[in-house]
């Protein structure tokens, strides 16, 4: 039963010439399968549909080929062609009653078009802006390809009409669309009638709204998605110009979408930004409009969402990575189920899935993307095959996940933990600086399994291989994690460095175990991930004085596809961490490391009283190396099958145990694939020659 303090996030609400059934409304958000795997994206947004979402929107979908923003993999909507596949995805967004969204891109001077090989157009000649800073100018567009990009949208409208959306949404937020180029006056230097006063920057938008009406017709509504304030300084598009430009064009669109600033700002991990982040940037926009507003910050707590209605501040909650994390986020609100959120932690790896091209993932919902690749439910599991008993040895992300998912099976689960409190090293983990949020990993599963009567949890329970074999259960999943090395082997030194015994050397579990070291410390990162950006951050707010020294060109390099980088190197500068790029510790010695030049002979010393080695980590394995060494032992211990997962098995993200441990329980009794592919993909079909 519903809570009713809820009840006012399911009234409905207008959004011009249709209505959403509820104020749930996931905004677009792009999960790396795009055009490549249609049919994968479609079955994602018809679980978000089964899951109670008011408003489901596509990713964005570059609505002409002369702007396209490879290599990233998003939607297209280039010609006739692609319409199919569009109006199965409407239809999977409709089958529950939700309202399908589109959102069209005309990328402009983000789109380098390494794909078409078509000139980039934008309002200005400048250099085309991406992550990649790709050799590509854009051309200042004349008043004949205004006339076109006008044209190509009003056929782009009629398309998705056609492929049977509600809404088309105009995107013109994070630095990503043509409407914000033209409306910025740091990339709009045109001199014409669609230059300089803000009227004039925001005519080519005003434009494409009331074009983009008659061409759509009065059953389809129009959304425009801006970004709150550009953040790049006084030439950029401000939060008060913004507001100058809504109250300007009030009734323009039939719903204001508010994003904001570049990507990285619009998706701040939970490290920098809390829930609800962007409130007194849109507080007091809806004043401006007669028409709603949408507005977006990691909303997890649906008593957040109720005040940012009751407030005034927004009439749809919208969210892209809390709708990844939990689909059926809106049902279990409206079912009275608050406990069973999968709340977002906020780390962003969903993100990486289209920043590294491949498909995307999310450490709370293993599910994510498979949903029509291996035909896994968010909620639900097939029921258990013919044997019954299952340990889970260790209760980190993979050994939680496994004995959540196996017990939703009707597996009887024992889960035994070494230690004296689930979660592992996310247990540990989240008790760094930044990453509280991250312990929902653990929250949500324990009390999943707190709540099932066919699961037990031993702590204190370290379990040799002797004990395994005698306990009597049919299925064992080694789920038992692994130890940051202290010899530095990563991917610098494939062998042991070089260390002096006398030298103090530190590894991330040390830390996390509380021996944190003070006075001069050098931080050597060739994990390039988010563990030696956090540990510097945790020496230097402890008064050490902290060297990071990291092989790579950028500090905590991978967390590029997070888009945290650039929020690490600040904070960490912030800290008055000296950051050390391109070099790598060659050796520990007497005092301090030796260093040497990533692409040159250079070599110098540092001093340091202590040094913390961020490398790579060992796997935990000892008890499955010796059970497979008694494997004929197995079938008189009535033992069907072991398996190693997690890191245990390949330490990798956090994403990749919980994965792990949901393809264990999935798998689990299933028949043997042989050598089947283990997931469905499209293929481009070739014609018959
Ligand atoms: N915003 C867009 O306007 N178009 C996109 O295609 C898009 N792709 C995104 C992909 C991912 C994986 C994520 C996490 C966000 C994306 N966004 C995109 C931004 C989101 O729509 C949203 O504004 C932002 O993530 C903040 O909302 P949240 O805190 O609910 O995640």
């Amino acid at each position: 039963m519903r809570d009713p303090r809820y009840d006012i996030l399911f009234e409905p609400v207008k959004i011009g010439p249709v209505t959403a059934k509820n104020r749930f409304y996931q905004v677009p958000h792009c999960n790396g399968g795009g055009y490549r795997d249609p049919s994968a994206a479609a079955e994602m947004r018809r679980i978000k549909s089964e899951g109670g979402w008011g408003v489901i929107f596509t990713e964005q979908t570059e609505m002409h080929h002369t702007s396209e923003i490879t290599p990233f993999i998003e939607l297209r909507l280039w010609d006739d062609a692609d319409v199919p596949a569009l109006a199965r995805m409407a239809k999977a967004m409709h089958q529950h009653g939700a309202l399908a969204g589109i959102q069209l891109a005309y990328s402009g001077i983000n789109g380098p078009n390494l794909y078409t090989k078509e000139v980039p157009r934008g309002p200005s000649a400048l250099p085309i802006r991406t992550f990649t800073n790709d050799p590509v100018q854009a051309r200042a567009m004349d008043k004949q390809d205004i006339r076109d990009l006008r044209r190509w949208h009003r056929n782009a409208f009629k398309r998705a009409r056609l492929a049977g959306f509600d809404l088309v949404c105009l995107y013109g937020a994070h630095g990503f669309g043509i409407i914000q180029h033209f409306l910025s006056t740091a990339t709009n230097q045109r001199s014409d009638e669609y230059g300089g006063s803000l009227e004039n920057r925001s005519r080519l938008m005003r434009e494409l709204i009331e074009e983009g009406r008659d061409a759509i017709g009065d059953t389809c509504g129009l959304t425009l998605r801006l970004s709150l304030d550009e953040m790049i300084g006084e030439l950029g598009f401000a939060n008060s110009e913004v507001r100058d430009m809504i109250e300007m064009h009030a009734d323009l669109p039939d719903l204001w979408d508010l994003a904001h600033g570049a990507w990285e700002d619009c998706s701040g991990p939970s490290r920098f930004k809390e829930e609800a982040a962007q409130e007194s940037l849109v507080s007091g926009i809806k004043k401006l409009t007669s028409k709603p507003v949408v507005g977006v910050g990691r909303f997890t707590s649906p008593d957040v969402m109720v005040k940012m209605i009751k407030s005034g501040t927004l009439d749809f909650i919208g969210c892209a990575r809390p709708s990844i994390a939990d689909p059926f986020l809106p049902k279990k609100v409206e079912e009275g189920r608050i406990e069973d959120i999968r709340e977002c932690i906020g780390c962003n790896i969903c993100i990486t899935g289209d920043m590294t091209m491949s498909i995307s993932r999310c450490t709370q919902n293993p599910t994510f993307m498979e949903e029509w690749r291996k035909g896994w439910h968010p909620e639900r599991m097939q029921a258990k095959g013919d044997s019954e008993s299952v340990l889970v040895v260790g209760a980190g992300p993979a050994g939680l996940e496994a004995a959540r998912a196996l017990g939703l099976r009707g597996y009887q689960v024992a889960i035994a933990e070494a230690g004296t409190e689930l979660g592992g090293r996310v247990a540990r983990e989240c008790r760094l600086p930044g990453l509280s949020a991250w312990g929902r990993v653990r929250d949500y599963r324990q009390y999943q399994l707190s709540q099932m009567s066919n699961v037990d949890v031993y702590f204190e329970s370290r379990l040799s291989a002797e004990d395994i074999l005698a306990y009597g259960f049919q299925n064992i999943a080694l789920a038992t994690g692994s130890t940051w090395r202290r010899d530095g082997v990563a991917r610098a030194h494939v062998v042991p460095m070089p260390v002096d015994p006398a030298m103090a050397v530190y590894t991330p579990d040390d830390l996390m175990g509380g021996n944190v070291p003070s006075g001069n410390v050098v931080l050597f990162d060739d994990d390039h991930y988010y563990m030696g950006g956090v540990l510097a951050e945790l020496m230097a707010r402890q008064g050490a004085n902290v060297t990071l020294v990291t092989p790579s060109a950028y500090v905590s390099d991978w967390t590029r596809n997070t888009l945290e980088q650039g929020a690490i190197h600040r904070r960490l500068a912030g800290l008055g961490v000296e950051i050390v790029l391109n070099r790598t510790v060659t050796r520990i010695v007497p005092g301090g490391v030796a260093t040497a030049c990533a692409y040159t002979s250079a070599r110098h010393n540092i001093a340091a009283d202590a040094v913390v080695l961020v490398t790579s980590r060992q796997q935990d394995d000892g008890v499955w190396h010796e059970l497979k060494a008694r494997r004929d032992e197995w079938a008189d211990s009535g033992i069907r099958s072991i398996k190693v997962i997690g890191d245990a098995e390949a330490p990798g993200p956090i994403a990749w145990a919980t994965y792990a441990g949901h393809r264990f329980a999935r798998e689990l009794d299933e028949a043997d694939i042989g050598d089947a592919l283990p997931f469905r993909r499209e293929v481009t079909a070739l014609a018959a020659e």
